[in-house]
């Protein structure tokens, strides 16, 4: 018993969880929300109530989910500590979608965005020339990422031949599809209506018209659009940085800087065919549980919608690659 006016010793421990407690009380006295709507190195752009902020970040940021990439990204709701206009992010909350990308350079997981539940897949019809191979990766990342994903094959006003041969694919799949041409608003309705209430993310290569169907959504956002080099067809980097926008109405829209490659993340070889729509409904009349789809030859039902035309031979060879790949990853 301890006498009289005399605290009694503290159990082990004790004073650490007091002293956790404290920091949690202090964390939690004069706290914002907010969304991030840009990131530049060392200081975010961030959205608080109707204020736009320019912030920096803790050093030991708090992410209060398992994230695999502990960045702020564009798209992380946060935490901010201070007065206006003078905030500190100190805290991330759990993110609820997550766009990953294997680095091109160290082979790390990056996250694109958080928090956004769909994707807007943009192909050019022409300049540059559409890249089917891409645009299957973009699908299945949107897919391992739980984002429902539409795709856009924009500059139809140059033609739509470079798509004609392959476009009933994805129609076969099941994808969503619009048709745009930036420069003479058609299809443009279609796409309002796709993005509205919704936080989608543009995504696709350099060149293909993001930013100039964001303009054409909204031209008070004003964004930066490349001009074609007629030589190359290439686009010129011109967004560096993705960037979170509010939708007049409600949601929002990510712009994002164009990606020529797109390395795929934390999934194996297994579950690739459930992000192959097309490839998965045969997938799920093959006679073998265990069957990859790849190797056997009999009973195969994958196999042997390919053999009748019913699943496009490309899509398929698109999905082995990626399982060869995927396979190779482990
Ligand atoms: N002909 C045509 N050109 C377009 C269209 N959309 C965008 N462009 C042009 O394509 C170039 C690249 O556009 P940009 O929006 O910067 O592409 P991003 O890199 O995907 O953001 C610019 O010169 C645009 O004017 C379109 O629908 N038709
Ligand atoms: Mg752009
Ligand atoms: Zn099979």
């Amino acid at each position: 018993m301890a006498a009289p006016g005399i605290a009694p010793p503290l159990p082990p421990g004790a004073a650490r969880k007091l002293l956790l407690a404290g920091v949690t009380l202090i964390s939690v006295k004069e706290h914002h929300h907010g969304v991030v709507t840009a990131v530049f190195g060392p200081l975010v752009r961030v959205q608080v109530g109707e204020e736009t902020v320019v912030a920096p970040f803790r050093r030991r940021l708090r992410f209060l989910g398992a994230e695999e990439d502990l960045r702020l990204v564009v798209g992380d709701r946060v935490l901010l500590e201070g007065r206006p206009p003078q905030y500190v992010v100190t805290a991330v909350e759990k993110r609820t979608t997550v766009l990953v990308r294997r680095s091109p350079e160290t082979g790390r997981p990056r996250v694109v965005a958080a928090n956004v539940d769909q994707a807007v897949v943009v192909m050019a019809t022409s300049s540059p020339e559409p890249n089917p191979r891409l645009l299957d990766r973009l699908l299945v990342a949107c897919h391992a990422a739980g984002i429902s994903p539409i795709i856009c094959f924009n500059k139809i006003d140059q033609g739509t031949a470079g798509i004609d041969g392959w476009v009933g694919d994805y129609q076969d799949a099941g994808y969503p599809i619009v048709l745009t041409s930036a420069r003479t608003a058609r299809g443009m309705g279609a796409l309002k209506r796709a993005v509205a209430g919704h936080t989608t993310l543009f995504c696709g290569p350099s060149g293909v018209g993001k930013s100039a169907l964001l303009n054409a959504i909204h031209p008070g956002y004003k964004l930066r659009e490349g001009t074609i080099s007629e030589a190359t067809g290439k686009g010129r980097h011109t967004t560096t940085t993705a960037q979170l926008l509010p939708l007049p109405g409600a949601g929002f829209v990510v712009d994002t800087p164009g990606v020529k490659e797109f390395g795929l993340w934390n999934f194996g070889p297994e579950e690739l065919v459930g992000y192959f729509p097309d490839v998965a409904r045969w997938a799920g009349q093959c006679a073998f549980a265990d069957c990859t789809h790849a190797t056997t030859t009999a009973d195969c039902a994958v196999k042997a919608a390919v053999e009748t035309g019913a699943l496009s031979s490309r899509r398929y060879n698109s999905f082995l690659k990626l399982a060869e790949e995927l396979a190779r990853q482990r």
